[in-house]
């Protein structure tokens, strides 16, 4: 199959499974060309079935916002016109599934009576459940959604809210996000733990963009109560709107020297693999594709109940879920794995069973079966 694959280039899940899928299904021998304003960054790959078509906004004087909306459009019409696509695939509704529908008009105008591409979205969270929750937006997210020839969502908990928010013309199909183990596993690197000054205390990880939906102050006050009474370093991965108030929170309570503010990073395994805990307090979140990898590292995960988390973590197995906002309940389920040796080993194994499930060639497969039923019902 020929695929047009759109997406975010930024640090996000929806953006590192769009770039995941695509270099999966190039390996399988289908041609893939990604369509972003910057190469994505988890597309570090080789391969002579990979294009990229960097989308560049027209600056003018009289637009006071680029319009990479419309620039995106075009471009995915001007390559799908002589590639002749198959599928093209928007991850995240806004702006890419509505940029290829347009671009779909686009070409049946230029070209009637043309065989189109057959258009995939795959609602990946915030697209839903703050972009579309927002006012503003709404119409035009149900628009995106109800054009797409196929929807799919990264969990059951999305496809409930998309169907309670939208109530869409379309049957939603679930296909989680992946991981791939071979790629995602344990490897403890002692280079690294003194490269970042590590003792032998026990490593806290959080992963994330930094977003409000992220909570990463309640991540702060779990770490302080974790590290009264074990001595341990938490790792802050990534960055974003909530790190400044992060930071001073934690010279607030006292505990910066014990915060490493790693920033935005793409090698995150070895990180992973020092790593006995991460902290996900997320207050809404759909999937949580950076706890999956997590665990597939062997890392035991401590989260809430919002969205996602519970399809693919079982509290008591893979870590522990409680109520957003649990700060004590969150610190004393952390404690009490990093202080008994054998019961985190126990998680650890069970993570890495569980991750094996979500294996990218698994869920590749499913999204193959997803197109070819689409283009068939063409
Ligand atoms: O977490 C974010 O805000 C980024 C966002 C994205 O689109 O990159 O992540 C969403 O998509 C990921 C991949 O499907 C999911 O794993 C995240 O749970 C989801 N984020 C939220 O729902 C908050």
């Amino acid at each position: 199959m020929k695929i047009g694959i759109l997406c975010h280039h930024t640090y996000g899940g929806s953006g590192a499974i769009a770039a995941e899928l695509g270099k999966a299904l190039a390996a399988k021998g289908h041609i893939i060309h990604f369509f972003s304003q910057a190469a994505p960054f988890r597309l570090n790959a080789y391969s002579r079935n990979i294009h990229y078509h960097e989308v560049e906004v027209m600056h003018y004087p009289l637009f006071e916002c680029p319009l990479y909306s419309l620039a995106l459009a075009s471009k995915v019409s001007e390559v799908a016109h002589y590639e002749k696509f198959d599928i093209v695939h928007a991850h995240y509704a806004i702006p890419h599934a509505l940029s290829a529908m347009l671009a779909r008009q686009m070409l049946e105008d230029k070209c009637s009576g043309e065989k189109c591409f057959r258009l995939v979205t795959t609602l990946h969270g915030t697209d839903i459940t703050v972009v579309g929750a927002d006012r503003g937006m709404a119409d035009v997210v149900r628009l995106a959604i109800n054009k797409s020839d196929g929807v799919t969502s990264v969990s059951e908990y999305l496809k409930d809210e998309t169907i309670r928010m939208f109530n869409p013309v379309k049957e939603i199909a679930v296909i989680p996000n992946f991981v791939d183990t071979s790629f995602f596993r344990r490897a403890p690197r002692q280079d690294i733990r003194e490269q970042l000054g590590l003792g032998d205390e026990k490593i806290l990880i959080h992963i994330s963009n930094f977003r409000p939906v992220k909570c990463i102050g309640d991540v702060v006050r779990v770490f302080y109560e974790v590290n009264r009474k074990i001595g341990s370093t938490l790792l802050l991965v990534g960055d974003g709107p909530e790190r400044s108030e992060a930071e001073t929170l934690a010279r607030t309570l006292g505990i910066a020297d014990r915060v490493r503010f790693l920033g935005k990073l793409d090698d995150i395994v070895p990180l992973l693999s020092i790593s006995d805990l991460m902290l996900m307090p997320s207050n809404a979140e759909s999937f949580g594709l950076a706890a999956l990898e997590a665990m597939a590292c062997g890392v035991p995960v401590v989260a809430t109940m919002a969205g996602g988390f519970p399809e693919f973590i079982v509290s008591g197995e893979h870590g522990h879920l409680l109520m957003p906002g649990d700060v004590e309940g969150m610190a004393g389920k952390a404690y009490e794995l990093l202080a008994d040796g054998e019961m985190r080993e126990r998680y650890s194994d069970a993570c890495v069973r569980q991750a094996k499930r979500y294996e990218t060639a698994l869920l590749v497969e499913q999204y193959e079966a997803f197109y070819k039923k689409l283009l068939n019902e063409a």
